[in-house]
């Protein structure tokens, strides 16, 4: 009779605990997504941009005339061709890498001259996260200081491995050193800027020409955040606030809860989740304050009328024209 209690408990446990690898296989299970190749193509361009409301331009280095170059989403497991041109209107040496990547460095982010040269390569995304990609070509702190870099998203294959965010950025953060040719201020880490996606108080709403974030009030807002560098830590806190989630290198499997400041080293990235609980305002900053002073605030403002924006608001510098005063004269 022992015995066979036994076995009966046995088998009980059995059938319960296949029933619960069964019914969660369903509701936490990976859903079968097809993987995908993405055709990626970018242009080194060395060109001028407004960094700021005043008007302040800055000889960059950039990829597709952009700075940061554009956004890259993927989805874990796809495969990306990857091709970088460097047209005859350049005169420096380019490179890429990828830091979603996992492929030989020497073979695939070597530099090519500036004379219609193009490399290309392939990689399986295999990591998903919000990873770093930057031009390599000697010296590399300067074509990072210039503005060659940008941010790739990897999504999980697995949409339920995280929660899903209502809205969605993504801020690149780097040091700007006034003089572009200046590689030993570089070096001396004498920059004149922090910023956030290439500008000055660029989600600034208090600042010529800035624009701030939006979000409702009890929204997750997701930032994919990228520092760039070239050598400065990131403290990265919003003000009013608290990181509901932060989860290192974007990987949902990384996931810290209840973070005040988190630190992301220079070629490195997080994702950073807050469900903003009420109307108002709330600037996201590197709590480094020399760098959060001299441009890295970035607002976010939560108001039932925000409106859908992009992954990164790019903000047409609208430099305030001061109106001079016509007083009409009187007809004589
Ligand atoms: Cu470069």
């Amino acid at each position: 009779m022992r015995f066979a209690s036994t076995r009966l408990r046995w088998w009980f446990s059995f059938v319960f605990a296949l029933s619960v690898l069964v019914v969660g296989s369903q509701t936490f299970g990976v859903e079968p997504a097809s993987a995908k190749t993405h055709e990626v193509k970018m242009t080194a361009v060395e060109t001028e941009l407004v960094v700021d409301g005043g008007g302040m331009k800055y000889k960059a280095w950039t990829f597709n005339g952009q700075f940061p170059g554009p956004v890259v989403r993927v989805t874990e497991g796809d495969t990306v061709q990857f091709t970088l041109e460097n047209p005859k209107t350049n005169v420096f040496p380019h490179a890429m890498d990828f830091h979603a990547a996992e492929i030989d460095f020497l073979k695939n982010y070597r530099a090519i001259n500036a004379a219609d040269e193009t490399i290309s390569y392939t990689f399986v995304a295999k990591k998903p996260g919000v990873f770093f990609y930057h031009c390599g070509a000697p010296p590399m702190i300067q074509h990072v200081a210039r503005g060659m870099f940008g941010a790739i998203i990897v999504d999980p294959k697995n949409a339920k491995a995280w929660p899903k965010a209502d809205r969605e950025y993504v801020l690149v953060q780097s040091e700007l050193f006034k003089n572009p040719d200046d590689v030993q201020a570089m070096f001396d880490r004498k920059f004149d800027h922090i910023i956030f996606n290439g500008g000055i108080f660029k989600y600034h709403p208090f600042v010529t020409g800035g624009h701030a974030l939006e979000a409702k009030p009890g929204e997750r807002v997701r930032i994919y955040f990228v520092n760039a560098g070239p050598n400065e830590f990131s403290a990265f806190h919003p003000i009013g606030e608290i990181w509901d989630n932060v989860y290192e290198s974007g990987n949902p499997a990384n996931k810290l809860s209840g973070v005040q400041t988190y630190v992301v080293g220079p070629g490195s990235a997080a994702t950073f989740d807050v469900v903003v609980e009420s109307a108002g305002a709330y600037p996201l900053v590197t709590h480094s304050l020399t760098g959060a002073l001299r441009g890295a605030i970035a607002v976010l403002i939560a108001s039932p009328e925000a409106k859908p924006a992009p992954l990164m608001p790019q903000t047409p510098w609208k430099v305030e024209i001061p109106q001079t005063e016509i007083t009409p004269t009187p007809a004589p």
